[in-house]
Formats: structure tokens, C-alpha cells, sequence
């Protein structure tokens, strides 16, 4: 009998159940459930809807049993930084707001009362981003201390859902790592600077890798969903399996985890935990079997996505493309990673009035808005390039792009035009993909990553774009 991997991936704008299976010594892939995502206003802050995302994965489930395609395990991915707080009987405290609400301006300079920003890089090795986990954490100690103080458990999201299937509390570490509070040292919550902060040191739950078994469904949920199935951590951040599933097993290569952000970097056994890397803004994020994620956030798609939406998506990302490319001549460029793009209340505008402010042609037809995002992404994936290679000491030959945003043939033009690197594009379900190779390898069904990696080149188109 067929036997069937589940991975529940959940991104900022949508989510899927994806069905895994090993088939003549390739993957094949079966999606059987789609929902949208997205954080929504809920009195003032920006939320995520947990509650209607649990409904969701278990309408996935239950899709499951309908077809008769009973998974031997499953796992969650989600993105990362984002948690709840639960109080001793587990419920939520607060609202359960998302990392791009503003309640987190000026908490950094909080945080570096107590630490410095130098030596908290050194300790964590994290990229500097406002809404890491340490500095919506402060905002909570600041604005709603009682919170803080009731809280029996802090569980990232993927956890949180894993518990809410199981009963069980476990936080996965590549998931963990986003938040800036784990020590790549130890590879465990560094508890020196969580009391350091004044966080209830109490809150934090058991440090877990991928592989580990979470626990079967609770009653009420075999109940629901109709079957029982061994719920198994994935590298629950959904960056994280997106770079285990990068089809290479050579290392002289960048990648590109492309969808509503960018994260680019290279894989690497030891963190990097110098002023220099601080600078430069990288971070090491933990990755499956402790490979670190050497990588630097990059706004993303998030900017074209946001543009979409306000013309009531009324076109396709391709349309936006061939209106770009039509375009081409549309000189002016931002700052991708500008904080002004993080949350405005409106991209187009955002991006207007920085070409503006930075004295440039001020794009007016949405032909000239996309032409200056991609051009602006493709030329923020170039300037890491060079960043990476030079604290690296080292160069390297090609990108891999991986994920939703390898679709995206004119960018992977643009990048490969701009980075001057061969660009291979693909696969695009990277995210889902890792997922199920950790599954995968939990039941032995690959022996390393190698053979994982080497599997995914068998099984899914790349596309090469020369330079
Ligand atoms: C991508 C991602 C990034 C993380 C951002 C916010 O989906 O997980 O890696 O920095 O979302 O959590």
C-alpha cells in the first residue's frame, strides 16, 4: 500500500496540505486542500486568524479521509517569529497579533537599554528585524505585564497547532531560532538573556529537533477528523525546509527562498557571529540537523503581492510581469528593505513617495510600479551576493531560487542579469517539499540529506536562466 507524508504548510498568504508519497525513486506530490491567509485588523493591532486556521487544517484532514489517503505522519510548517502565550488553563492571552503589527516600534531601543545591539548579535547571531519574537516579547512585558505574568506557556505558532492536535508542548528549534533567543551555542533558549529582559523564564517549552515525535492525535481530534496519525516536527519555520529541500549537493551555490519574503544566503556548519556579519545584517538561523541558515531577509513579493491587492487583483502576478517587461525602461529604483515597505497602508503610495523623497522619476502606471520592484528586488539579491562573498572570503557559481516566487520568470531574468550568476529555478513547492523529506528521512526513507536533496533534483522541473 501507498504510504502517504502530510505537510500542513501555512505562509503569510495562504495555506495547503500536500500529500508526499516515494513513488518509483521520486517524490510525487498530491495538494488536496488550499485556504487564504493573511493578518487582519482586531481592536487596533494587526492579528492572525489561529482559530480559523485550526479549522482549516482540520478540513485538510478530513479531505484526507475522504480520499482514503490516511498520512503515516504529518508535520507543520508556518513562518517564523510569531507565538501565543498561553495562561494555565492553555488559553490565548491577548490578541494573537502578527509580526507585522506596530507594536513593536521603539521596543529595540528597550532591549538594547539592557544589552547592547552588538552583544545581543553575538549571542544570538540573529538579523536585527523589529518584529522578532525578543522585541514583541518586550512590547508584552511593557504594555501588558499581566500577560507576561500569567503565562504557563510561550509556544510558536507551528507548536501551538501541534498541541492543539496532540496535547503535547514542544518548540522546534529552527523555528525557535527566528525569535532572537536561542543561543547557536547550545542550540537551546539562552535563559541568561531571557532573565536578563525580565521574561518569565517559566514559559519557554522544551527545546526539540525536526524528527522528533510530537504525539499522536488526542481523542477529540481522532474523533473529528476520523483517523489517528503521528504528528512528527518538520523544520517547523517554513524557511527552513524550503533550504532543505534546495536540489543541490554541492556547496558552491546561493539560494533564494522566493515568496512573500526573500531570504537569501548559503547553508554553513558554524554561525557567524561577528561585528561584521551584525553589519551587514545576516543571520544564522538554525537550520535541520544544525546546519545553519546563513541568509538576509529581503522584502520579497511582499511589495508586488501588497500592489496586486489594492487593484483588487485584477491581474495576474504573470500580467504585472509582461506589463513590467513592457516598462523596461523605468530607471527608478528603493530600497526593498526599507521599513517604510514593512506595513504601509499602501504599497503604491509607499513606493511613489520614496522615488520622490530620493529625487527620481515618480512611476505612474502599474507597468512602471512592477518594472521598479522587480528591478529593485533583483538588485538587492545583487548587493548580497556581494556581502555574502565578501564575508565569506569565497565566491560561488550559481543561485538557487526555490518556492511560490521561482515562478516568477522575469525576476529569475532579472537576477540572473544583475547578480550575473546562473540562476536554476525550482522547485516551486520547496516549503511542503522539505516538509515531507524530514518525514521522509525520520522513517527511513532517505538515509541523509543527500539522498533527500538528490531525490528532489529526480523529481521536479528546474529551469536554468543563463547569465
Ligand atoms: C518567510 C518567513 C521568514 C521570516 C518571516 C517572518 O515566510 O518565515 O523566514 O523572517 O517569514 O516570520
Amino acid at each position: 500500500m501507498q504510504k502517504y507524508y502530510l505537510a500542513v504548510d501555512i505562509g503569510a498568504s495562504s495555506g495547503r496540505h500536500i500529500l508526499g508519497s516515494a513513488q518509483d525513486g521520486k517524490i510525487v506530490l498530491e495538494e488536496i486542500y488550499r485556504f487564504e491567509n493573511g493578518m487582519v485588523k482586531k481592536n487596533g493591532n494587526l492579528c492572525w486568524e489561529l482559530d480559523r486556521l485550526f479549522v482549516e487544517i482540520k478540513n485538510g484532514l478530513k479531505r484526507c479521509k475522504e480520499l482514503g489517503k490516511i498520512p503515516a505522519s504529518m508535520g507543520i510548517d508556518t513562518w517564523g517569529v510569531d507565538y501565543v502565550l498561553l495562561d494555565s488553563n492553555d488559553q490565548i492571552l491577548g490578541n494573537t497579533v502578527g509580526y507585522r503589527d506596530k507594536r513593536t516600534e521603539g521596543m529595540d531601543s528597550l532591549v538594547y537599554d539592557i544589552i547592547s545591539e552588538d552583544d545581543l548579535y553575538q549571542r544570538t547571531g540573529i538579523q536585527k528585524q523589529i518584529f522578532n519574537t525578543i522585541y514583541q516579547l518586550m512590547s508584552v512585558k511593557t504594555k501588558n505585564p499581566e500577560h507576561m505574568a500569567a503565562a504557563k506557556s510561550l509556544l510558536m505558532i507551528p507548536d501551538y497547532f501541534n498541541f492543539l492536535l496532540t496535547g503535547n508542548k514542544l518548540q522546534e528549534y529552527t523555528n525557535a531560532t527566528t525569535g532572537q533567543l536561542v543561543s547557536p551555542i547550545t542550540k537551546d533558549w539562552d535563559y541568561e538573556l531571557i532573565e536578563m529582559l525580565g521574561y518569565n523564564k517559566d514559559m519557554f517549552c522544551k527545546m526539540s529537533t525536526p524528527k522528533t515525535v510530537v504525539g499522536n492525535f488526542s481523542d477529540a481530534i481522532k474523533a473529528e477528523v476520523g483517523f489517528d496519525c503521528e504528528v512528527v516536527l518538520p523544520a517547523t519555520h517554513d524557511t527552513g525546509s524550503a533550504v532543505l529541500s534546495i536540489p543541490a549537493n554541492d556547496d558552491d551555490y546561493l539560494y533564494i527562498s522566493s515568496g512573500t519574503w526573500s531570504l537569501m544566503g548559503i547553508e554553513r556548519m558554524e554561525a557567524d557571529c561577528s561585528l561584521d556579519s551584525k553589519n551587514a545584517n545576516f543571520a544564522n538561523e538554525g537550520g535541520f540537523d544544525y546546519r545553519f541558515r546563513y541568509l538576509k531577509n529581503i522584502m520579497g513579493l511582499w511589495m508586488i503581492q501588497s500592489v496586486r491587492h489594492e487593484l483588487n487583483d485584477a491581474y495576474s502576478f504573470a500580467q504585472l510581469c509582461d506589463m513590467a517587461i513592457a516598462a523596461g525602461d523605468f530607471k527608478s529604483r528603493v530600497d526593498v528593505n526599507a521599513d517604510c515597505f514593512l506595513a504601509p497602508e499602501n504599497m503604491t503610495e509607499a513606493i511613489k513617495q520614496y522615488c520622490k523623497i530620493t529625487n527620481q522619476d515618480v512611476p505612474n502606471t502599474i507597468g512602471e510600479i512592477a518594472a521598479c520592484i522587480y528591478n529593485s528586488l533583483a538588485m538587492s539579491y545583487a548587493n548580497t551576493v556581494e556581502e555574502i562573498e565578501k564575508i565569506s572570503n569565497r565566491t560561488f557559481n550559481r543561485i538557487h531560487i526555490v518556492g511560490g516566487g521561482s515562478n516568477a520568470g522575469y525576476l529569475n531574468e532579472l537576477t540572473a542579469k544583475y547578480t550575473k550568476k546562473d540562476v536554476y529555478a525550482g522547485p516551486t513547492e520547496a516549503t511542503a517539499i522539505g516538509n515531507i523529506l524530514a518525514q521522509m528521512i525520520k522513517a527511513n526513507e532517505f538515509k541523509t540529506i543527500e539522498e533527500a536533496r538528490q531525490c528532489v533534483f529526480d523529481s521536479f522541473p528546474i529551469t536554468k536562466y543563463e547569465f
